[in-house]
Parts: structure tokens; sequence; C-alpha cells
């Protein structure tokens, strides 16, 4: 409940009817329903706020640097889908510190634990105990001034998101435009944790429909039977199919988790496929556009890379 709203509220008009009836609770709640009431039907002045998934960016007023509007209430929501946290600086505030103010709460609504109620500049940083962080800028009808600008970043990331814990799988031979006659086999490799596909340093994601045989450098490519998830899925789980006479899905591998990536990639954890010749395949012909914009702190690492490719030679031998 959004008590303790005095200074919105007409004061005089609250005290005086609370004397008259000598129910001063009562009476403060009704009004500030009232008031909640007019500035969600007809009080705002333009549309504001926002729900923020970016790792980092920047909030501030309407009309900023210019003076805000009156009547503004604002509601950002700075949310992060992994397990990092969020902070937010406060570089500049100029508020009419009687009457105006920006609320800052620990969780994904103003219901959370309210963190501080800023009114004036004093280099202010929060820090969520959460992955979220809501902000509120509240104005009344009078009075304007330019308002706030603030910055936000995740902090992270976390150890188990597998985001930021993949290995890059960047041979060419995965790629679904290959057709040329070396075949390799995934059973000889060491499969372990999760995988980010590349083809020569582009960013790719399986292909999510049928892959002609022979593509992919195996004799049956395996594909991803299901959609690729959005980022707000978390982990979820698809089929993988090898294509192999004139079945899509001759070969039914084992099912795969898949998560998709704040900064536009797709993760995999790969598993052994049941026999020869079976490759996992990257498409070539659906880029990832988008870009990382924060380096994984556990990328591959070279002995990994190493092994890995150890086994890939010994492969193309066979
Ligand atoms: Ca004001």
């Amino acid at each position: 409940m959004p008590l303790g709203r005095g200074q919105q509220v007409n004061n005089l008009l609250v005290l005086n009817i609370c004397l008259h009836n000598g129910e001063l609770s009562i009476y403060m709640i009704f009004f500030d329903f009232i008031d909640n009431w007019l500035y969600s039907t007809e009080g705002f002045s333009e549309l504001c706020g926002d729900n923020m998934t970016a790792w980092t960016g920047e909030l501030f007023s309407p009309r900023y640097p210019n003076n805000y509007p009156n009547n503004a209430r604002c509601t950002w929501t700075i949310h992060s889908t992994g397990n990092t946290t969020v902070s937010l600086t406060f570089n500049d505030v100029d508020l009419e510190s009687c009457c105006d103010y920006i609320r800052v709460h620990d969780g994904p609504s103003t219901l959370y634990p309210l963190l501080e109620e800023i009114r004036d500049y004093r280099n202010q940083s929060f820090k969520s105990t959460g992955n979220t962080l809501t902000v509120l800028f509240y104005s009344d009808s009078s009075v304007t001034r330019r308002g706030f600008q603030a910055n936000w970043t995740f902090v992270g990331p976390p150890s188990d998101d597998p985001c930021y814990r993949y290995t890059v799988l960047d041979d060419a031979w995965r790629a679904t435009t290959y057709n040329e006659s070396i075949i390799n086999c995934d059973t000889a490799v060491k499969w372990f944790g999760w995988y980010r596909l590349f083809i020569y340093g582009q960013s790719v994601q399986m292909p999510d429909r049928c892959v002609d045989k022979y593509r992919c450098g195996t004799h049956a490519p395996l594909w991803l039977n299901g959609q690729h998830p959005k980022v707000g899925d978390g982990v979820v789980t698809r089929e993988v199919c090898g294509h192999w006479l004139s079945d899509c899905c001759y070969y039914r591998s084992a099912p795969i988790r898949v998560k998709a990536c704040p900064g536009g990639y797709y993760v995999y954890e790969f598993v052994e496929p049941p026999t020869c010749n079976l490759a996992y395949c990257a498409d070539v012909e659906k880029p990832n556009t988008s870009y990382t914009t924060v380096t994984p702190d556990t990328l591959s690492s070279a002995n990994t890379i190493g092994s890995w490719t150890t086994t890939g030679k010994q492969h193309l031998i066979l």
C-alpha cells in the first residue's frame, strides 16, 4: 500500500476531514486511493517508464534535460534474466524537493523493499540483492525541474550461467553449406558442458530445419527438431534429429538443452550422438546478428580447445 504519501494528497483537506470524523487512518487511506486513481486514469501527461533488460543502459526523467512534466508517474524495471545483480548510479538529480521524488525498490515492483527515496543529488548508487531493481519517478501537479539521469549495469556474471560458461566450437566443416568428402563423427568428441557455435568467428546457431544428407562434414547431419527458445524461456530441452536415407529424423539423437542468451546468441549442451557418422550442424544461413556485450569469463580455456582440436584431427584421419 502506498501509504505515507502525505505530500501528494491535499494535507489540509485530509486533516480537516479527519478531525471532523475522528477516523484519521481510514481517511488518509481513502484519499491516497483517490489520488492514485486520478493519476492512473487521467493524470498522466505522457507515457513513461519501461522494462529494461539490456546489460547496461541509461534512465532519465521524461524530457530530460529539459524540465519534466507535472503529474508524471513513471516506473522502470531493470531486470536481468540471469542471476546477475543490478547496479544503478544517479549522475544528476534536480527535483522539486518538497513534492517530487524518485524511489528505488529492491525487486521487480514498487511492492518490494524501498532502498531509498531520492529528492536531491547526493551521488547515490544502489545495488539489487536479486536480479531486479524498480525505479519510480513521481511529480506532483505543479513546479517542475530538470529531473534525473542514471546509469545501470548488470553485475556478474554468475558462475553457473551457461551463457557465460561455454566452449567455443568453431569448425568450418560443421557449416550447413559444407559438403566435401571429409566425414566426421561426434562420438569421438568428449562432450562436456555447454557450447557456442561459430563458423570462422561468426556466431551462428544450430539449424532448426532438416539439413541435406552429407552436409555439415558428416553423413547424417544433426539438427534441432524444435524452435530455438527466447531469452525469457531460460534453459529448454529440444530433440535432435539426424537426416539419413529419406527420413529427416532417421536418427533420433539424445535431446539436448538449449539456452538463448542476452547477447543474441545460443548455447547448447551437446551430448554424444548414438552412432557414426553423425555430427552437430552450424547454420551459416542464420548468423547471429547481435553481439555479445560481455566477455565470458570462462570462455573455452586453451586446454579445452587444445584437447578438442586433437580429438577432431584424430577423427579426420578416421
Ligand atoms: Ca512538482
